[in-house]
């Protein structure tokens, strides 16, 4: 994981950002090794960087579901899911999206090991959502902010997946992602959709948005970044710069935000 911030003596307010949890979703490891570089190239000309990393510290996860990521390069481009075995089943792997403590396997997921959308033999049995969780329920009282890079489908996401009710903050949330998403068309005219999971993509539990905000981390947004299905998790290498620019902008509005909060 890599820790960006300005060092200082007393502990900042921090933002988490992970990427790839699913491993066939190959753009979201490309924007968060892209985030890290900005991060390191722009701070100290980049005025909104620079006050950003001296203000707060960024970990970043680049690549959260590595065994499922290195898979899809060796055997099966389309896999998603962890590469866990189980006892007493063939089938290999659990959904790292519906493995979370939030509603799990309630809603949207599969207590079949064999699907794609398994939530696991127990919530955090997968040991890429154990870890992840112990992290941010040790730091979560520096952790304002959780955002997790997915594809494809153009979307910026917030709680509730698990369920259809509104999420306590709903209004706030909403008004952060249409912010988000003005900016991140403001490059490209790439249009996204803001809005609750449930109804904006389809109803999960198990997902990490979910759990982090129920801790109690205020921000928690998921990303689905392009394209909405005409190459789908097959973007073209084309596409991975301008998706990384304009999603940036939407990172950098989300992160200034939580900054002034
Ligand atoms: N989409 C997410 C998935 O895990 C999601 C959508 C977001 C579900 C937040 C639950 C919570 O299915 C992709 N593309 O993985
Ligand atoms: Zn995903």
């Amino acid at each position: 994981m890599h820790l960006l911030g300005k060092k200082s003596s007393s502990s900042k307010p921090a933002i988490f950002l992970d990427c790839g949890i699913h491993a066939r979703e190959w753009i979201s490891p490309a924007f968060c090794q892209w985030f890290v570089n900005e991060a390191l190239t722009t701070y100290g000309s980049d005025a909104q960087m620079t006050s950003l990393l001296d203000q707060m510290d960024v970990f970043v996860l680049p690549v959260f579901n590595v065994d499922g990521y290195h898979y899809t390069h060796t055997n099966n481009r389309m896999w998603r899911k962890t590469r866990s075995r189980k006892s007493g089943s063939s089938c290999i792997g659990a959904d790292p999206n519906r493995n979370f403590d939030a509603g799990w396997c309630t809603l949207g997921a599969s207590s079949n090991p064999c699907s794609d959308t398994y939530c696991g033999a127990t919530p955090e049995s997968e040991i890429e959502v154990k870890n992840v969780a112990n992290f941010i329920r040790k730091n979560k009282s520096v952790i304002k902010a959780y955002l997790t890079i997915h594809s494809y489908s153009q979307l910026l996401l917030f709680p509730y997946s698990y369920t259809y009710d509104l999420a306590a903050t709903h209004n706030e949330l909403m008004s952060i992602a249409e912010g988000a998403s003005s900016a991140l068309r403001s490059l490209y005219g790439t249009r996204y959709t803001s809005g609750p999971g449930a109804t904006t993509i389809y109803p999960a539990a198990g997902g990490s948005d979910d759990w982090a905000y129920d801790l109690g981390v205020k921000y928690s947004f998921t990303f689905e970044l392009r394209d909405t299905g005409r190459y789908g998790f097959l973007l073209p290498e084309s596409q991975i710069k301008p998706t990384c620019e304009e999603t940036m902008l939407a990172v950098k509005y989300i992160a200034a935000y939580v900054q002034k909060n």
